[in-house]
């Protein structure tokens, strides 16, 4: 199947027909339904002194199983085979490849939406983004225009869902005032030119991140909807299962494993030829990297990396001060998607080294922050010191590279 790229690219968001073929629904219904028991269970056990006795079943606006991590992904049996096989059909991989202009994207967390036992009712618009450990909006946004979205998200409803709301061509703006001023005052209405989805079981959309969206209301009507994503840049905690798959499943995991070892390779490569005070190696290294980006798309890594840095760094010296608490919060799991390897990367590297590159971050790492606390609705990032929207102005690759080979 053709996808509609260039739609894609301008709406930021497509819907796409049979995802799930229908001739495969049930079983991939029953495959889900299959982890939805086995996660209840080990919600209950995991429920603290005050909870009810399903835990976050019962509690969450919207219960969420997480397929490709700990604990569920340890659980994973034959009988889970449809559901994680269910992402690597033609028009969910295949789609995917497409719209990433890449010829083989990897499923980064698998994940299924579930309905909540009471009426939790709307959420709060927002942008998937928290700029605070990845990078400010137009980071994200001159990348996209440059070459692409690195990942793209989806809902794939195995059940008519119409919960997801979009703003058309939101991934590609800064929020306006009228949405700054609506979501300010409060973030569960209706926004201006939303575009409520509708989809039937099977279907799915697919949207890149920065795109502004809302989860219209969890109510316990029944809502089994896979939800994830794409990317070349994927990190899995755990593939024991994929034992369990078809050949062709076993071999594309195989492949994406593969891929996130080179990643993390040219990743430690490129901070390497910065401690080396290599400028040509460490653009070389971003060339494997990310190949065919161009000046942007290295610009957005190198904020990526610039936080990259500050997980090393903590790592090395758990003591620092200056790194604000949410920050150093969200650091502490892994997001390959921005580079962030997790922890263990951090074990590559000397406390020496992670001396020399904060020296060479910190000036940028500067630029991004702000000079007092700030605030912009509509991401997943609370006030703070770093900028929501804005990359450093006048400031390119080079003058990074010569702020620290000079
Ligand atoms: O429930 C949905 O469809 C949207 C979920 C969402 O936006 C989120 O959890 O970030
Ligand atoms: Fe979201």
């Amino acid at each position: 199947m053709k996808v509609d790229r260039d739609r894609f690219l301008a709406e930021g968001y497509l819907v796409v027909p049979n995802v799930v073929p229908p001739d495969q629904l049930d079983s991939v219904r029953a495959s889900y339904e299959h982890l939805v028991d086995k996660q209840r269970a080990l919600w209950a056990a995991q429920r603290k002194p005050d909870d009810p006795p399903g835990g976050a079943w019962e509690t969450s606006a919207q219960p969420r199983l997480g397929l490709s991590r700990p604990p569920l992904v340890h659980e994973l049996d034959a009988q889970a085979v449809p559901a994680i096989e269910a992402w690597l059909g033609e028009n969910a991989h295949g789609a995917s490849s497409q719209l990433l202009g890449a010829t083989d994207s990897a499923a980064t967390d698998m994940m299924l939406m579930c309905n909540p036992v009471r009426n939790h009712g709307p959420a709060a618009w927002h942008r998937d983004l928290h700029p605070i450990d990845t990078a400010p909006l137009y980071g994200y946004i001159d990348d996209i225009v440059e070459n692409g979205p690195r990942y793209i998200q989806w809902n794939i409803p195995l059940y008519d869902d119409n919960v997801l709301w979009v703003i058309p061509g939101s991934h590609l703006r800064r929020n306006t005032e009228e949405e700054n001023r609506i979501m300010g005052a409060n973030p569960r209405l209706p926004l201006p030119g939303g575009v409520q989805t509708q989809l039937k079981a099977g279907d799915g959309v697919v949207y890149i991140l920065p795109l502004l969206h809302w989860g219209s209301n969890y109510s316990p009507t029944m809502r089994r909807t896979i939800h994830g994503g794409f990317s070349d840049f994927v990190l899995y905690p755990d593939l024991g299962y994929t034992r369990l798959l078809s050949p062709a499943g076993q071999d594309a995991f195989a492949r994406w494993e593969a891929r996130s070892q080179d990643k993390q390779r040219h990743t430690e490569t490129a901070l390497r030829a910065i401690i080396a005070k290599g400028g040509p190696a460490y653009i070389a290294a971003l060339d494997k990297l990310h190949s065919g980006r161009g000046e942007k798309g290295r610009m957005l890594s190198t904020v990526f990396l610039s936080k990259l840095v500050q997980v090393i760094r903590v790592k090395k010296h758990p003591e620092v001060q200056d790194i604000p608490v949410d920050l150093r919060n969200r650091l502490g799991g892994s997001h390959p998607i921005t580079l962030n390897w997790g922890p263990e990367f951090a074990d590559r590297f000397t406390t020496g080294d992670a001396d020399t590159l904060w020296a060479r971050f910190k000036h940028l790492d500067s630029l991004l922050r702000t000079e007092k606390e700030m605030f912009i609705p509509g991401y997943q990032s609370g006030p703070m010191i770093y900028h929501f929207d804005d990359m450093p102005a006048n400031y390119s690759l080079a003058d990074f590279i010569t702020g620290w080979t000079t």
